[in-house]
């Protein structure tokens, strides 16, 4: 291999000469996936580029080790090198989150809220059959077991943010098993401005009464005041549960500070790692002292082995993290996130809540006569990665919706800045207000069908590639 090559790009080509002797079409996708990601401008708000070093760090044998238990507490032999990642990549979440306590096994954020689910039932409700169930097996449960802890367990409540108001299906929603393991109530936003209503919220958790209130969202663009939310949660006698899935990235950037930094506030904070984060594909729980036994019986309460490898790249993140450049990162993203509303906002577009104070911004798209379906399949075709997300009391549904998330975590690691953000705004409009709805086979207007007009797609796949070109995906990462 060329001494001239970059350390990355020798080491991605070597592993995809590994894999490709032995599957070619695998190194051919993973090497299609690195072009694609270079040439889109990607806006999915959920999404980022983890660094070679994490990329690295989860490409090797850690992955071929069991560790179930925690750091020094193994039900396997021969785990000191995971116990010395784990160890620190709790160890950088604490110091960089300013935990009690960091829990790093979960595999997703589901399973992250999970965990924390369970720890709050354990450590909160009087139930024969949950003692069982925390010193037993999952597989070993019997019928009657469940039977008896569904029964102790089954009017516990949650009150979660609604899913069109922004919340998570995580957070006590029917397809997801937190909807059948608590009796849900959802908390929404004032339909005048758009914000978080906290006196509605109030109300109705004076007359629910929930255990657990939730905190945090997958689409709302505004800050949540944790310090108000944990007020009321005191009042009436619930546990504050945050998911910073989303903005974990802002929190640990210290962009989020104060009443908006959701650590000293809540009892129990859940993550993912590879959102605005940047790190690897997982999840992560962060608690106070008091949950923390709770918590860390996760594996194998409701998680299946850890994942070392993955904990390894973590530890990476987490470090990557606590360095002053990624504060300014995070102030960076919030600064594109207003640039692309503003110029959104001044092209006439409707935004909810009218602008941003985070990460994301959620267009409206019936403005442009529109369904969120057909506006991200316009966008796709003309290079801008998007998904189309309900907005507050949307007439299309969760399916086809009416709006169109936006997130800048991922091109503010590409580099693009706020005079850039002025440019995707431009590139958004050009393509939805010149898309108009199209009929189907049948010879109706369908809620999918648009028609681009003509050359729009090409015109703005070249301008998007063109600025895209002064801020190149993986520059040290040459394949060949
Ligand atoms: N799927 C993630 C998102 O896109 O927001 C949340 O789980």
């Amino acid at each position: 291999m060329s001494g001239e090559l970059s350390n990355e790009s020798q080491a991605f080509r070597y592993a995809l000469e590994a894999v490709r002797a032995v599957e070619p079409a695998v190194a051919a996708a993973i090497g299609q996936e690195l072009a694609d990601q270079r040439e889109s401008l990607k806006l999915i708000a959920s999404e980022n580029y983890a660094s070679p070093a994490v990329l690295l760090a989860m490409g090797n044998w850690f992955s071929d080790k069991y560790a179930e238990g925690t750091v020094g507490r193994r039900f396997y032999a021969g785990c000191r090198n995971v116990d010395t990642v784990e160890a620190l990549a709790s160890q950088h979440a604490k110091e960089l989150f300013g935990a009690q306590h960091a829990y790093v096994q979960p595999h997703s954020g589901i399973d992250a809220n999970l965990v924390a689910f369970w720890a709050i039932l354990a450590s909160r409700v009087e139930s024969p059959a949950l003692e069982k169930a925390q010193v037993r097996h999952v597989n070993d449960l019997t019928e009657a077991d469940w039977f008896n802890l569904r029964r102790e367990l089954g009017d516990q409540r949650m009150l979660g943010m609604s899913l069109d108001a922004g919340g998570h299906l995580t957070h006590g929603f029917r397809p997801n098993i937190s909807g059948k393991m608590f009796e849900q109530r959802s908390y929404g936003t004032d339909p005048a401005t758009g914000l978080i209503d906290y006196a509605a919220l109030r109300e109705t958790a004076r007359e629910f009464r929930p255990l657990i209130i939730v905190a945090g969202y997958s689409a709302y663009p505004r800050l949540v005041n944790f310090a108000t939310m944990r007020e009321i949660a005191d009042e009436v006698g619930a546990t504050l549960m945050v998911d910073m899935a989303h903005f974990a990235g802002l929190v640990a950037g210290k962009v989020l500070t104060g009443d908006f930094d959701p650590i000293p506030h809540a009892q129990i904070v859940t993550t993912t790692t590879h959102k605005s984060l940047r790190g690897p594909r997982g999840g992560m729980v962060l608690c106070q002292s008091e949950l923390a036994d709770q918590v860390d019986r996760g594996c194998p309460m409701v998680l299946g082995g850890p994942l070392p490898h993955v904990m390894a790249a973590k530890a990476v993140a987490l470090a990557e993290a606590k360095r002053p450049e990624f504060r300014d990162y995070a102030q960076r993203i919030v600064d594109n996130s207003k640039a692309l509303a503003e110029g959104l906002l001044k092209r006439g577009a409707t935004l909810v809540t009218g602008g941003t104070d985070n990460h994301l911004v959620l267009l409206d798209v019936s403005s442009y006569g529109l369904t969120g379906r057909q506006a991200e399949s316009a966008l796709l075709d003309s290079g801008i990665v998007t998904n189309r997300n309900a907005v507050p009391q949307d007439r299309n549904g969760a399916w086809y919706t009416s709006g169109i998330r936006l997130g800048t975590p991922a091109l503010t690691t590409r580099g693009l800045g706020t005079a850039e953000m002025e440019q995707v705004a431009d590139l958004i409009h050009t393509v939805l207000s010149q898309t108009t709805q199209a009929a189907g086979a049948d010879g109706k207007v369908s809620l999918a069908q648009y028609r681009l007009a003509d050359g729009v797609a090409d015109t703005v796949s070249r301008r998007a590639a063109d600025l895209l070109s002064g801020h190149p995906l993986y520059p040290t990462v040459d394949l060949g």
